[in-house]
């Protein structure tokens, strides 16, 4: 799917607060966009390659004078941190790690939740008015998408409840089965 930074805002649906948005993740102009990494930071596939590639190397650079730094040990799953977005139409890169689905007796539930409440706060921190979400953890991780989407807008919509920043949250979705499984959520 190619959309230009600007056309995604007339496709988008409006929920409240909430925006949803079936495309590329990397294409949005939200003041953050949240990567789904891993503990190294230092790149990988699915989305975190995505970013990295359409985002260029300021990212990686950014990322390792973080693990140079007090992430020496990498970013443990649920913890969240930011950087710069390099070229991406973002200004900011959220960088989360979601938990390896490993049948849900391993906290994953816990540990997806506060990936979502860790990238919300970081937001709220730095006062951005909005902030895109993708599936975290629902591609390589092996995560079942129904019970992540519950989680996820779960999160968000009490986040959002509780805090004037961000403003808005968008959940970005690539694939036809997440588009339909985030609007059953979202109508409820
Ligand atoms: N825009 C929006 N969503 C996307 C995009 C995109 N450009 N690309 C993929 N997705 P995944 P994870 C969706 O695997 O499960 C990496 O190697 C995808 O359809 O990217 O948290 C990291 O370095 C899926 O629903 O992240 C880690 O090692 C969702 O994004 C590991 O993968 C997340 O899929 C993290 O695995």
């Amino acid at each position: 799917m190619t959309a230009s930074p600007t056309d995604w805002h007339s496709q988008a649906q409006n929920f409240g607060r909430i925006r949803f948005y079936q495309g590329d993740i990397t294409k949005i102009d939200t003041p953050a966009i949240v990567n789904a990494a891993n503990s190294s930071l230092l790149g990988g596939g699915g989305v975190d390659g995505a970013i990295h590639r359409a985002g260029g190397p300021e990212i990686l650079e950014a990322c390792r004078r973080l693990r140079a730094g007090h992430l020496g040990k990498g970013l443990a799953p649920g913890q969240a941190v930011m950087t710069t977005a390099g070229r991406l139409p973002a200004a900011h890169v959220i960088h989360t790690v979601g938990p390896v689905w490993n049948g849900g007796q391993k906290d994953e539930a816990e540990k997806l939740a506060s990936c979502y409440r860790n990238s919300l706060r970081l937001a709220a921190e730095n006062q951005l008015d909005s902030v895109a979400f993708p599936g975290i953890s629902t591609g390589i991780y092996g995560y079942p998408k129904a019970e992540a989407t519950a989680i996820a807008v779960r999160e968000v919509r009490q986040f959002l409840a509780q805090h004037d920043f961000p403003n808005t949250a968008v959940f970005v979705v690539f694939d036809d089965q997440s588009r339909q499984l985030y609007e059953q959520e979202l109508s409820k």
